[in-house]
């Protein structure tokens, strides 16, 4: 209901009778008032005038459900908002969910993760407040084979979002991660249970840095913040709404693989297209040039012999990236 409120003095950009509100949003006048009171209270800047009504005038700085939900125009993906304050990590806090029946679309943000993972064992750093840890779940009716686009389709929509509101240059280095320059902005981590020869649920978990001003010594050489970049403490809520937005979009025009206009929409913004690769097969390692990433999400690498190696899992290496 809070939700509600927010949405309509939003779109509505001045002030609104206690009675419309009530009225639209469907509740009564005292619930209205003691809704108003818990938004201020969360931060919202609502301003009251007598025979006026009330009028939003800014924004929590914080993530919070009812900013985020305010900028969504999805209908499936942040259907269901959570804002934990401190988790260990919102893949594992969502995942159990997940097994106990949790519907498609849900969102769990952090303001802090104490147990952030990355690929293979590796961690994740989320300060509180400098950085924004969020896991979305899926339930895609399809083998576990025909998902492997997840990940660049994911990371397609938080580039474009990051570029769009924050004014970077942020590129995709395949597949998980998302850099400026050479430093390493946001990490994915995809998560998948499955079964038999079904998905049964999908978890795409994100991790951005926002407003870090320094990182730890063992990742400072190879991490870096939007604050860092741009030199500015950007909206939060609405940089996670836009990102919750194109998800939605990618996903219900490419279906979970990156077909045709993804593909092309993806070369233009990877940076490990065009480089020198290094990567693992068997015992290997075995280097050739990134030509593209196809439908599958796969990355294609033209080896010294002519011929073109398909890369999908395991460690790439990017020269010139960390
Ligand atoms: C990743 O792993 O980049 C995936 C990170 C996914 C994090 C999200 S947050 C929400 C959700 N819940 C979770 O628990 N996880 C997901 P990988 O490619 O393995 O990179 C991990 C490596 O990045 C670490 O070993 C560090 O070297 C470095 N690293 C750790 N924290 C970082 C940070 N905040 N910024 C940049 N680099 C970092």
């Amino acid at each position: 209901m809070q939700s509600k409120i927010v949405k309509i003095l939003y779109e509505a950009g001045d002030y609104v009778s206690g009675q419309q509100i009530s009225e639209t949003a469907g509740v009564s006048r005292q619930a209205v008032n003691k809704a108003v009171k818990t938004l201020r209270d969360k931060g919202f800047e609502i301003s009251s005038a007598t025979n006026k009504g009330y009028k939003l005038e800014g924004f929590p700085q914080e993530i919070c459900e009812e900013a985020v939900s305010c900028y969504l125009r999805t209908t499936l993906i942040g259907k269901k908002i959570k804002v934990l304050d401190t988790i260990g990590s919102t893949n594992d806090y969502l995942k159990k969910l997940a097994s106990k029946g949790e519907e498609a679309g849900t969102v769990i943000i952090a303001r802090e993760q104490t147990a952030g993972k990355g690929r293979l064992g590796r961690s994740w750093e989320t300060k509180k407040d400098d950085g924004v840890a969020f896991s979305v779940l899926l339930r895609p009716e399809l083998p576990p084979t025909e998902v492997g686009g997840i990940t660049p389709l994911t990371a397609l929509a938080v580039c474009r979002a990051v570029n769009d509101l924050c004014m970077l240059d942020a590129r995709i280095k395949w597949p998980n991660d998302i850099i400026v320059g050479n430093k390493k902005l946001v990490g994915i981590l995809t998560e998948m249970a499955t079964d038999f020869d079904r998905v049964e649920y999908l978890v795409a978990g994100i991790g951005i840095n926002v407003n870090n001003a320094s990182f730890p010594d063992e990742i400072a050489h190879k991490a870096t913040s939007i604050l860092l970049e741009s030199g500015r403490h950007i909206d939060k809520n609405k940089l996670l709404a836009q990102i919750l937005n194109y998800i939605e979009d990618e996903l219900l025009l490419n279906h979970y693989t990156l077909g045709g206009l993804a593909v092309l929409g993806y070369q233009d913004l990877c940076a490990t297209i065009g480089r020198q690769v290094t990567f693992t097969r068997g015992r290997r390692r075995i280097s050739g040039m990134a030509v593209t990433v196809n439908n599958s999400g796969e990355l294609e690498v033209m080896l010294s012999n002519g011929t073109v190696a398909t890369v999908n899992s395991g460690e790439v290496t990017v020269q010139g990236i960390y």
